[in-house]
């Protein structure tokens, strides 16, 4: 390996827009330098298409008609490069490099080594993993499973699993007899879920793509669309051209905030870049709920002044509950100081008020920002305060958009993943297949780190996903899993969770999502979820990285046959044709009704969603207005708060290259985002190294040698990637009510190397 050291750290300025010419270049190197250039065209010109695949980058949804050649982008260009990689991890790759020689590498070395080619087994006392036959491997975990108490073993799963995969995935477990189906969501927009059905009765937000193009206000808190959604910003610059305004609640100046360059537009490329932001409110970390109180404040003080013409009243006293309490509550904060808290100027928030005020179709767009806090909910619910004075749900232009992650992260938990379901799923399970589904809450992310550190779990099985290394604290997280009797990985590639294993570690290598899935009756297509909940088809044309890779729902069914001998379920005739799976969906779920018919119409079809349509699905059918305390956590004088973010060149635990181009970053990821005073305080300069060191329950956790780099970052806080960075988060300190680790809140001290 030896990428070390090859290169320095080049620290430049920041950037102030995005895509353009550097983004359509940095696609092609990267999807040529994994792909090659014959095969790199090919699959590009599949993805997002209506015959093609979904794209495995995020969740942002496709226009619903008049889709362009090439529907892509540059981060998307990079997730298809991951997985069209020529590089293998074979039986020589595993005989070359020991499990203990490979934890040395950084997670970046650990991707490139490609794709995974057969089953691999690390048996017991092993120094390296070895090839393993599919049979073997399906009788050794049926075999351990089923010598434990169904409780005893945890089933995860990421984001990129599809509908129909989800839906045979949590049916296997909950035969077997289990709840304990953690996954990526957990640690993702649980709080937004948790918020959004309380106060709206729905979990997803409410949103569709075309209530961009008619909306005349967006506020978009906590995230970075420019790495993490840049198809976002081609809806952002319609919306702009459209008329509307946008306001941008974050931390830092993100340049894809700042504005854009279409890389598809070839005018754009020359001309001007359009403005995305027009008003930039650089609230401190965590102080979201601060600074939405004061804008409600100034919004019933303007209400006062001019009565009817700033909340929407006929609204509040038709659709919603507790309105008075709301006003009653508000009365007890003085104005002046929750300004103050939040670090922004009085009058940008006072113009934002003021915009608020005037507008009547309003968006609010979130992300990581607000969701990974002790408070996360509270931000949530403090958002629905304010679209529910300002009548902006239900209603064409307006409401909630919870931007999500993975690209099939909101299908998964429709299709049942989660461990919290809800009693009605249970019972359509038992009226369709005969059995009684496992009542009992299974555990959450959190809560598994915790089980297994404590003996209580003998099988973690991970569906995709890296859970060693997207969990908080790296280091206790490690031996947890290493504690285990059993690890089992369905991957693409080889990641960190792979090299942490129980007594006994096996690798199932699957098809990835460009990739031809071939069963029984012929070719299959899968079919995913997006953000706005259009669920649609998706269908990979390329040949799979080895002859011997297994999809996911066949993994599936064969682990489901080695494990329930008796089970009244025909695995292999459901995994023969999808059509099969996607039946009994359409009669376990709501929403799903002629699924085969509609999901194979260009561009799928719409789930059922009542918020959209302005009806709240609550107890008592109306919209709930809710009390949130302010933030309550200590950062003393010598502290910081830590946010862990992404850079542009990574997807998640996936490291695409070392650069962070938008934020001036080159060849590195070991650096800590500093606001100039605070160095001046602290005595550091650009350049310097430091440990990253939290204290939590009287633990002192570490994360070594970061580069302090100068940022408009505001006072007190500091930015560092994750994963790098997820050594200092405390695994036992996560939101209220959602459990979400505290990833963007970490309160820690700068310690200066020698
Ligand atoms: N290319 C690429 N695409 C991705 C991903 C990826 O890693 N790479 N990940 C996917 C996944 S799973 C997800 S969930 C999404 C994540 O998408 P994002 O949520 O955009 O990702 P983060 O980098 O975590 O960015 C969080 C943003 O919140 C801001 N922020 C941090 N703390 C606060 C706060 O207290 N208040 C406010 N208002 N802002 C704050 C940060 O400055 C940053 O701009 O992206 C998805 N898409
Ligand atoms: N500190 C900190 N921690 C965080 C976050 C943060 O902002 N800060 N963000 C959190 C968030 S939002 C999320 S969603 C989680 C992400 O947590 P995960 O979803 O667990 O992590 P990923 O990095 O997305 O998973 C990457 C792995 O998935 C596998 N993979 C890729 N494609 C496929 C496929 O098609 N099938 C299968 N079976 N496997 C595949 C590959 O082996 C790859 O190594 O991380 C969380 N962790
Ligand atoms: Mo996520």
């Amino acid at each position: 390996m030896g990428r070390k050291n090859k290169v320095s750290l080049k620290i430049s300025s920041p950037k102030s827009e995005a895509g353009g010419l550097a983004a359509v270049l940095s696609a092609a190197e990267h999807i040529f330098t994994e792909a090659g250039i014959v095969e790199g065209t090919r699959t590009l010109l599949k993805v997002n298409q209506f015959d093609g695949y979904d794209c495995p980058g995020c969740a942002w949804p496709d226009p619903d008609e008049g889709r362009s050649v090439v529907e892509f982008c540059e981060n998307g260009a990079k997730a298809v490069a991951e997985e069209a990689t020529t590089a293998r991890c074979d039986e020589a790759f595993f005989a070359r490099h020991s499990v203990e020689e490979m934890r040395l590498w950084d997670d970046y070395e650990i991707g490139k080594s490609g794709r995974i080619t057969r089953p691999f087994i690390r048996r017991e006392g092993a120094t390296h993993y070895e090839p393993v036959e599919w049979s073997e491997a399906f009788s050794y975990i049926g075999k351990k499973l089923r010598s434990l108490a169904p409780g005893e073993a945890v089933f995860y799963t990421s984001g990129r699993t599809s509908n129909e995969a989800a839906f045979l995935y949590q049916l296997f477990v909950r035969m077997y007899g289990t709840n304990n189906l953690p996954d990526c969501s957990n640690m993702c927009h649980e709080s937004s879920g948790v918020a959004l059905s309380e106060t709206l009765g729905i979990g997803k937000g409410s949103v569709k793509l075309d209530d961009f193009y008619c909306t005349e206000l967006i506020i978009i808190m906590g995230q970075n669309p420019g790495s993490n959604h840049p198809r976002m910003l081609s809806a952002l610059q319609q919306a702009k051209k459209n008329g509307a305004k946008i306001i941008t609640i974050n931390p830092l100046p993100e340049a894809g905030l700042i504005a854009f360059r279409h890389p598809q537009h070839p005018a754009d490329l020359i001309g001007k870049a359009t403005t995305i932001t027009d008003l930039w409110l650089p609230v401190k970390v965590n102080e979201d709920v601060s600074l939405l109180k004061a804008i409600l404040k100034i919004l019933l003080q303007k209400e006062e002044q001019n009565p009817g013409t700033v909340i929407d009243k006929e609204f509040i006293n038709t659709h919603t509950t507790g309105y008075d309490k709301l006003v009653k509550d508000l009365s007890r904060y003085d104005l002046h100081s929750l300004i103050a808290r939040s670090g922004v100027t009085p009058e940008k928030v006072y113009e934002a008020a003021e915009w608020i005020a005037q507008k009547k179709k309003i968006i609010v767009c979130w992300a990581m920002g607000l969701t990974q806090h002790k408070n996360a909910v509270d931000n949530i619910r403090e958002i629905v305060n304010l679209l529910l004075l300002k009548g902006s749900i239900g209603k064409p232009g307006a409401g909630t958009c919870p931007v999500r992650g993975h690209s099939n992260v909101q299908g998964d938990r429709t299709m049942g993943i989660w461990e919290n379901p809800k009693p009605e799923f249970l019972d359509s399970l038992k009226r369709v297949f005969g059995f009684e589904p496992p009542r009992k809450p299974g555990y959450n992310t959190v809560e598994t780190i915790k089980a297994m550190a404590e003996g209580k779990v003998k099988v973690f099985f991970a569906m995709g996903g890296n859970f060693l290394s997207a969990t908080p604290d790296t280091d206790f997280t490690s031996k947890a899993m290493e504690k285990c009797d059993l690890t089992v990985h369905v991957s693409t590639k080889l990641n960190r969770s792979h090299l942490h294993t129980g007594k006994t570690g096996i690798i199932l290598p699957c098809l990835g999502r460009t990739e031809t899935d071939v069963q029984a009756s012929g070719v299959q297509f899968v079919t995913v979820e997006n953000s706005t909940g259009v669920v649609h088809k998706s269908q990979g044309g390329k040949t799979p990285a080895s002859p011997h890779l297994l999809s996911e729902p066949k993994i599936i069914a064969e682990l489901a046959k080695a494990t329930l001998t008796d089970s009244s379920i025909d695995w292999d005739g459901l995994v023969s044709n999808y059509d099969n799976i996607r039946n009994l969906i359409e009669q376990t779920i709501p929403g799903f009704e002629n699924y085969n018919e509609r999901v194979r119409k260009p561009g799928g079809f719409y789930l059922p969603n009542a918020a959209r349509e302005g009806k709240f699905r609550t107890t008592d059918s109306l919209a709930h207005f809710t009390l949130n305390a302010l933030p309550d956590y200590h950062v003393a004088d010598d502290e910081f708060l830590l946010m862990t973010i992404r850079s542009h060149d990574q997807y998640n635990t996936t490291i695409y290259g070392m650069h962070d181009r938008y934020r001036g970053i080159y060849n590195g990821r070991n650096v800590v985002f500093v606001n100039t005073d605070d160095m001046k305080k602290h005595g550091l300069q650009q350049g310097d190294r430091v440990d990253l060191v939290s204290r939590y329950d009287g633990i002192e956790r570490r994360a070594r040698g970061f580069v302090v780099v100068p940022y408009q970052i505001p006072r007190q806080n500091i930015a560092a990637y994750f994963p790098e960075a997820n050594a200092v988060v405390p695994h036992n300190h996560a939101a209220r009510g959602s459990h979400t680790p505290i990833s963007k809140s970490v309160v820690v001290r700068l310690e200066k190397n020698a």
